[in-house]
């Protein structure tokens, strides 16, 4: 690809640099060690191994998340623009590049596509995406923001009629009190004319949820194991020689699914870059992730609380998974 051809519609501004995130990370995986229950950042998930895990899991055949979504955004993308008239999308996590084609296309057809923001916390990654996608779309600018969208969202391009899409129910990672802090700052971040559209797994028989986070193949176990081997190695930490159990369990209470580990026996577990030791008990959890199941009324109130109104609520044929589109609500 020549970036040089491209260069002129291509902008990146990068707010947060590696040794921000380096040390936001070091900071959080601190604290979340002497939480109860023990935890770890899910951003350990993804180094590049585990985003090419991740890839596998989204092709597994108990991996229904992706395809379901996938089969709404196919049937609903034309309508998504023709409401929306976005000239502009934003995308949180530019990783979903065949999503965001989907979203590209329909608004490219409406004929009011101009602009592509994608907002992603690796500038790899995001360069990489932004310029794939300036070569494909060769008549629209593409402004990408290096950024977290848990505090960058004021950050984002603005002007014009704005669609910002955060697909793949990765708001389900967000516990409850996360989430109202990240709807709030979608709220105060767009305007009256933009749109939210949201990927929300769905409650369902919690059999195949947890059928979702624990595959025959076992590449669900190998994605929060490569956690493990991510840490060590930033942190020349003792993760992966201790023993440990993999957990994906739903919580019914929450309604979410707890992803990450349970101690087979009492031990310590070294961590010299952050100048501390750990000790589980038997059995104790270390936990990577939640995966949060939704509900249409409860999340209706949820975007209400956060000054934000529900404006369509799609799911595929098997109600097993929602796109939601939302707006700022009147005041
Ligand atoms: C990318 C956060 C939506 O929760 O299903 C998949 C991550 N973790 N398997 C999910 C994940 C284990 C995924 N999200």
């Amino acid at each position: 690809m020549d970036r040089t051809a491209l260069a002129p519609r291509v902008r990146v501004e990068v707010l947060v640099d590696a040794d921000d995130r380096r040390a936001a990370l070091h900071d959080a995986t601190f604290w979340g060690l002497r939480d109860t229950p023990k935890q770890v950042p899910a951003i350990w998930l993804y180094d590049e191994r585990g985003s090419r895990l991740f890839d596998e899991i989204t092709r597994l055949p108990e991996y229904y998340l992706t395809r379901r979504e996938r089969e709404i955004l196919v049937a609903r993308a034309p309508e998504i623009a023709s409401v929306t008239q976005a000239d502009t999308l934003v995308e949180l996590g530019s990783g979903t590049s065949e999503k965001t084609r989907l979203l590209l296309d329909a608004l490219a057809a409406e004929g009011t596509l101009g602009r592509f923001a994608p907002l992603d916390v690796s500038e790899e990654v995001l360069v990489q995406s932004a310029y794939a996608i300036a070569e494909e779309y060769p008549s629209i600018a593409v402004h990408g923001v290096v950024g977290d969208f848990e505090r960058h969202l004021p950050s984002i391009p603005d002007g014009g009629r704005r669609l910002v899409a955060f697909l793949g129910s990765t708001i389900g990672n967000l516990p409850p009190d996360a989430r109202g802090r990240f709807l709030r700052s979608v709220a105060t971040s767009i305007g009256p004319d933009d749109a939210l559209l949201l990927g929300l797994d769905l409650v369902k028989d919690p059999a195949r949820i947890e059928a979702a986070y624990n595959d025959a193949a076992g590449v669900s176990e190998r994605f929060q194991r490569n956690a493990l081997a991510h840490l060590d190695r930033e942190l020349g930490s003792g993760f992966t020689r201790a023993r440990f159990d993999y957990l994906a369990r739903w919580d019914a209470l929450n309604e979410w699914v707890e992803l990450g580990f349970r101690s087979a026996g009492a031990q310590v577990v070294q961590v010299p870059e952050l100048g501390v030791e750990v000790s589980f008990a038997d059995v104790e959890r270390l936990r990577v992730e939640v995966s949060t199941k939704f509900r249409r009324e409860r999340f209706e109130e949820e975007l209400r609380a956060a000054g934000l109104a529900l404006e369509r609520w799609w799911t595929d044929a098997g109600g097993d998974f929602a796109l939601c589109l939302a707006v700022r609500a009147s005041v």
